[in-house]
């Protein structure tokens, strides 16, 4: 008997409704949910703080009902402090018709607590732990010495496999896995004295004062000199109790013998020399995680924008101190050539300013034409964050220092 009235209820909701407005189906003010082939994705949560689990059969009839398509269900306890430990919290993704959406929720709410429907399209998948960063691995450059006619090492097979070989040990590495270590040739040591040399000798007149700290230290602390390549696990180490970061494996390899002053590719000497130093300070630490935070969940065209901020900051920025205009973008300071040109007065400056730089066009196979330049570490930061408010998402993100993770808060 409650079966069957509680199905003719909702099916009397559903009949009842079922000649409202066609076009888009909505939900509140806030989603337009998108259709497919009169059916849309959604992503149901809801709690049930029903100790027999009654409510979650009840649940299953109103999926029922609807002819929901199930597509995945997940339950874990309940957080919230004031209710019973008995609580479970639900999540499921389901197709329903569209035109039953706002019926369907609504049976929904009556068994169920903090119902909540968020379309399929604009949630994509993101990290939400270390871990998650497992599924990230598989990383593509376009600048592959296999690919690519223009790369230093592309005609030398040798270099080729030794470089294939230790890219291997980033794509296999799993969060739980210590650090690989490299041992590198004496060839590579050879390049990597050089460039480490060449760029030494113009840091103190063209690097930023938290660069050449940060240098100072590693010298000081991690064994960075011109004798040998650092290992990622003291490095890693070195900047946890620094700024929080820690390291997972990329780009170990090094750059072509050939071409130690530039680069297309990311290698050791960009990472080790362009960005471990300035992960060393506070501020611009907390810089780049502004970033990273902005992207989760934000769309492919916010993503975008957010890659151009990165590159024009992070990898090709140049910031003022005391009147004078010095480099703290990784691939400038990992690149000789680069570097000298970026503080010459060949190329053209603008000012940092997330609105602008987001849509500035660039190209990554020779130096960069244009360069922003911010007033402090601290300004681009406020400006940033400032900018990442303004992304539309049906949620936002905030980063749990205590457990490193990221929490999904939903939008009032
Ligand atoms: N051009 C840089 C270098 O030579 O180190 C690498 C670029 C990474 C974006
Ligand atoms: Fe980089």
């Amino acid at each position: 008997g409650r079966k069957q009235s509680l199905i003719e209820d909702a099916r009397r909701d559903r009949n009842s409704t079922s000649s409202s407005s066609p076009g888009p189906s909505r939900l509140g003010d806030n989603f337009v949910f998108e259709e497919k082939y009169g059916r849309v994705s959604l992503n149901i949560l809801f709690t049930l703080s029903n100790q027999k689990n009654a409510g979650f059969f009840k649940t299953g009839k109103i999926f029922e009902t609807f002819e929901a398509k199930l597509v995945h269900i997940e339950s874990r306890p309940g957080r919230k402090l004031k209710n019973s430990s008995s609580d479970l919290e639900f999540f499921m993704k389901c197709e329903v018709h569209s035109s039953d959406i706002e019926v369907f929720i609504n049976s929904l709410k009556k068994v169920a607590d903090d119902v909540r429907a968020i379309p399929e399209e604009k949630v994509p998948w993101f990290p939400k732990q270390i871990k998650d960063l497992d599924r990230c691995n598989a990383l593509i450059t376009k600048f592959d010495p296999e690919m690519d006619p223009d790369h230093p090492g592309y005609s030398d097979p040798e270099y080729k496999k030794r470089r294939a070989f230790i890219s291997e040990l980033a794509f296999g590495y799993k969060q739980e896995d210590p650090l690989p270590t490299v041992e590198y040739t004496a060839e590579e040591t050879a390049t990597w004295r050089e460039v480490y040399l060449k760029l030494r000798s113009v840091y103190p007149s063209l690097a930023c004062r938290q660069f050449l700290e940060g240098l100072q230290q590693l010298e000081a602390e991690c064994g960075y000199s011109e004798e040998r390549i650092p290992q990622l696990s003291d490095i890693s180490a070195f900047l946890k109790v620094r700024t929080g970061f820690q390291l997972r494996p990329c780009t170990q390899y090094i750059r072509h013998s050939s071409a130690p002053m530039h680069s297309p590719e990311p290698d050791c000497c960009h990472e080790l020399l362009g960005h471990i130093p300035m992960l060393a300070d506070r501020e611009f630490a907390q810089f780049s995680q502004e970033i990273g935070l902005a992207s989760l969940g934000a769309s492919d065209e916010e993503i975008e924008k957010l890659s151009t901020l990165y590159w024009f900051t992070v990898e090709f920025g140049l910031c003022k101190q005391n009147g004078t205009v010095k480099a703290y973008g990784a691939g400038l300071l990992s690149s000789y050539g680069e570097l000298i040109y970026a503080l010459s007065n060949e190329p053209e400056y603008k000012s940092f300013n997330p609105e602008e730089t987001a849509v500035q066009p660039y190209q990554d196979q020779t130096y960069q034409p244009v360069y922003y330049v911010s007033e402090s570490f601290e300004d681009a930061k406020i400006k940033m964050r400032r900018y990442a408010a303004n992304i539309k998402r049906p949620f936002a993100v905030c980063y749990d220092p205590f457990t490193c993770r990221v929490e999904v808060l939903d939008q009032p």
